[in-house]
């Protein structure tokens, strides 16, 4: 049904782009590596016969004409990537919706709706630590003020959509009317399949990411002439916050809470650290237990910072609402996962993708594959071609049906 060497192949080629020497993926969103990757991608959508262009913030989107002038049916995924991330995120579902188009194409099956393959920009946030960049403008929510942001070199979204050579003036020609629905595979970056021996997964709904950026700010003294009880240590203060939101989100089965960024000033080894700021990610499917997780880890922010005479400051990075799949989707989904003999398992995303930013304007779905050890945002993400090739299936399956509804 699909043409799994050539998926794996393109998969294989692609992960070559932005390669670090630890065999992961480096390849953040208006650099180069990233450009190379989404000409690479071009190619690939070309010879599935597809007409390709760049939208008003980069996102390259494949386009094939239904035989009726119906609702578009949206498939996507990624291609920038985390530091040092795997090489299945995100390229996975790109390529694999590209190889579904081309392998329709050689069964000169031609489908009623048309239909868009869209390589989003920045779903990742790694760069500008905002993410989804491209479905917000796909979705029309992405606001001149979003395009302020800066990264690490003080370069905004709006200087890097222009250095790369886009017109970010025409922001709103980016958005998509008269969508059907939106369907992406993405491997599950958790281990629920591998524990239920499944290759391919239906998922129920997204759990939502909220960032927060916090900023504790002591005074720098010297380590060894100031006594221990006359230190405004914003390090020490930064730890007992860090340890208690663990302890926090760990009440709560299905909240999580990570710091996965951190720097100290001014990181000298003699020098009381005077100040420290670090990205907090608190997520659950329930909006109502991730904003009293971060209710209480700012509480509790606030009373450490105030017993040490530390100043806390608590920004709001991005905050993406929950979304659920549609039901109905899902059934299809399903259908098609039993069709092929598997077993079907449904199950929610901890990951963030893309399809959050449709939630209210049109219906997502998401079709998982399994990811070995649970492992990804790492160079050791993997999927087997079988399983690959058993989620390809699965959405090829997927495609038809939504088609012909
Ligand atoms: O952060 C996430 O959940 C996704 O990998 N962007
Ligand atoms: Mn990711
Ligand atoms: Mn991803």
């Amino acid at each position: 049904m699909i043409n799994i060497h050539r998926l794996t192949s393109h998969l294989q080629e692609l992960s070559e782009i932005g390669r670090t020497n630890e065999g992961g993926v480096n390849r953040y969103s208006y650099t180069n590596e990233e450009r190379l990757a989404n000409e690479l991608v071009k190619k690939y959508m070309e010879t599935a016969d597809l007409t390709v262009e760049y939208d008003a913030v980069g996102n390259l989107i494949g386009s094939l004409k239904g035989k009726e002038n119906l609702p578009i049916i949206l498939l996507g995924s990624h291609i920038d990537s985390v530091p040092n991330g795997g090489k299945y995120d995100g390229s996975l579902g790109i390529l694999t919706a590209i190889e579904v188009l081309h392998s329709l194409k050689e069964k000169e099956i031609r489908l009623n709706h048309p239909v868009k393959v869209i390589a989003f920009k920045d779903e990742e946030g790694t760069r500008f630590g905002f993410g989804m960049i491209g479905s917000r403008a796909v979705a029309g929510t992405l606001t001149d003020e979003d395009l302020n942001r800066v990264d690490q070199q003080g370069v905004s979204i709006e200087q890097a959509i222009k250095e790369y050579g886009l017109e970010k003036y025409r922001l709103q020609s980016a958005k998509i009317e008269n969508v059907k629905c939106y369907v992406e595979v993405h491997i599950e970056q958790g281990k629920v399949l591998e524990n239920h021996d499944a290759a391919v997964g239906c998922v129920t709904g997204i759990a939502g990411p909220l960032w927060l950026q916090f900023t504790l700010t002591g005074l720098s003294e010297h380590a060894g002439a100031t006594p221990m009880d006359q230190r405004q240590d914003a390090l020490v203060g930064a730890s007992l916050i860090i340890a208690e939101a663990e302890k926090i989100a760990s009440e709560y089965p299905t909240a999580v809470a990570t710091v996965g960024k951190l720097s100290v000033k001014p990181n000298g080894v003699n020098v009381i650290p005077g100040e420290v700021i670090w990205t907090m990610d608190i997520r659950d499917i329930d909006d109502d237990i991730r904003d009293e997780v971060e209710r209480k880890i700012t509480q509790f922010a606030e009373k450490t910072a105030a017993a040490r005479h530390i100043h806390l400051k608590v920004n709001e990075l991005q905050r993406v609402a929950p979304v659920p799949c549609d039901e109905g989707i899902q059934d299809v989904v399903k259908g098609s996962i039993r069709e092929i003999g598997e077993s079907v398992v449904s199950l929610s995303s901890g990951a963030g993708h893309d399809g959050m930013q449709f939630k209210d304007r049109f219906p997502i779905a998401m079709i998982f594959v399994r990811s070995k050890d649970g492992i990804s945002h790492n160079p050791k993400e993997f999927s087997s071609a079988q399983d690959i090739e058993k989620a390809a299936i699965v959405l090829f399956k997927t495609v038809l049906i939504l088609d012909a509804k």
